[in-house]
């Protein structure tokens, strides 16, 4: 299929999408991403974007792969480096108007609603900006069979380009649906997609959602 900087080597029965942390916490106003002091209306945004192309991975029956950025309660899993960055004006843990500030099981770390992972789909609940970091992801992937995966979600810079910068590593052919990611930062957003493209793809692909559905069609 087309895609930057060249054509992506689709094969559909190898191909997985993993959507990367479409939670209240980050979108919705009083989470984690307002709290950091960021404007949360620009991830709101791709909402349905992201809803379509899980559609679409739904109706082709490829797998969809959810994670989630949370926390134990007890904190265990999140190091005094992470929590006691910056000056948020709530920290992770913290109670906020969504619960706990990204500690699992709270009402800000669920997906939202248009996003919600379908019964039998696997949810990964990740404690570091990577997926493949203290989770089970790998084991996932190779149960699925899958080389090649889409990807999709929140922020494009952040958890999105770590996930797609370890998978690559780890020998996947990895590509991006850039109107299905968001940053709260435009520019960060940009740059990150010449990251991935740049150099004869070193890092993956980038295409529409569009482009990936008619792929899958
Ligand atoms: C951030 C994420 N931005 N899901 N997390 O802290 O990208």
């Amino acid at each position: 299929m087309r895609a930057e900087p060249f054509d992506f080597p689709f094969e559909r029965a190898e191909t997985a999408l993993i959507v990367i942390d479409m939670q209240r916490d980050f979108i919705e106003p009083g989470g984690f991403g307002a709290a950091l002091g960021n404007d949360v209306s620009r991830l709101a945004a791709i909402t349905p974007t992201v809803a379509r192309l899980i559609a679409g991975f739904r109706r082709a029956g490829l797998p969809v792969i959810h994670t989630r950025e949370c926390h134990r309660p007890d904190l265990s899993d999140c190091p005094p480096a992470k929590r006691l960055r910056g000056a948020p004006s709530l920290r992770i843990g913290d109670a906020g108007p969504m619960g706990r500030i990204l500690v699992a099981g709270e009402p800000g770390a669920e997906i939202v609603t248009d996003c919600a992972p379908a019964p039998g789909e696997t949810v990964i609940d990740k404690p570091g900006k990577g997926a493949f970091y203290a989770t089970p992801l790998s084991d996932v992937l190779a149960g699925l069979g899958v080389s090649r995966l889409v990807f999709a979600g929140v922020t494009t810079e952040v958890c999105v380009q770590t996930t797609m910068r370890e998978a690559n590593d780890r020998g996947f052919d990895c590509l991006l649906a850039t109107d299905a990611t968001e940053s709260y930062f435009p520019e960060f957003k940009a740059a990150a997609i010449a990251m991935i493209t740049a150099q004869g793809g070193i890092v993956g692909w980038a295409a529409p959602t569009d482009a990936i559905l008619e792929a899958l069609d």
